[in-house]
């Protein structure tokens, strides 16, 4: 009993050398935003979420230089109208699943753009996590999903 004990205790620390979240290694892929126009007031950006960690993450907001605010938004379906709903609680990563913000579904809304955004531009979205981390984004501005293996980056 006791030798377990120290076991795991060496195994927490190995794992927090040189990082501060070891709980969690969230992974952005293919982040793309539509091109948009600044007066409309909103655009939209889609990504792939991977949890390679071993603890789920929850991804609860994000913020960026070119828009005032970065809400996470569902599009539901109810009684045949097609609408799209806040999410204030966030979006659940499970440890080694995944999930896709894509269009019809989840994605992150980006209110009051400062400029247009137009195709080919890259900016950065900032998402934090319940744990606490950041994770910064690259985002391409395309017409749609660009193809796979456009990896973002380990946090
Ligand atoms: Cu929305």
């Amino acid at each position: 009993m006791k030798r377990r004990v120290l076991l795991a205790t060496a195994a927490l620390t190995l794992a927090g050398r040189g990082n501060a979240q070891p709980s969690s290694m969230l992974v952005a892929e293919r982040a793309w935003s539509r091109p948009a126009l600044a007066r409309i007031g909103t655009a939209v950006t889609y990504l792939t979420l991977r949890n390679d960690g071993s603890a789920p993450v929850r991804v609860v907001g994000g913020s960026t230089d070119i828009a005032e605010t970065v809400e996470i938004h569902e599009s539901v379906v109810d009684n045949n109208v097609a609408r799209m709903r806040p999410r204030p609680e966030g979006v659940a990563v499970p440890s080694g699943g995944s999930v896709r913000f894509q269009p019809n579904g989840l994605h992150l809304m980006l209110m009051k753009p400062r400029a247009d955004l137009r195709a080919g531009q890259i900016f950065t979205i900032t998402l934090r996590l319940d744990n606490g981390a950041t994770l910064d984004v690259p985002v391409t501005v395309a017409a749609r999903e660009p193809a796979a293996g456009h990896d973002g980056m380990h946090h």
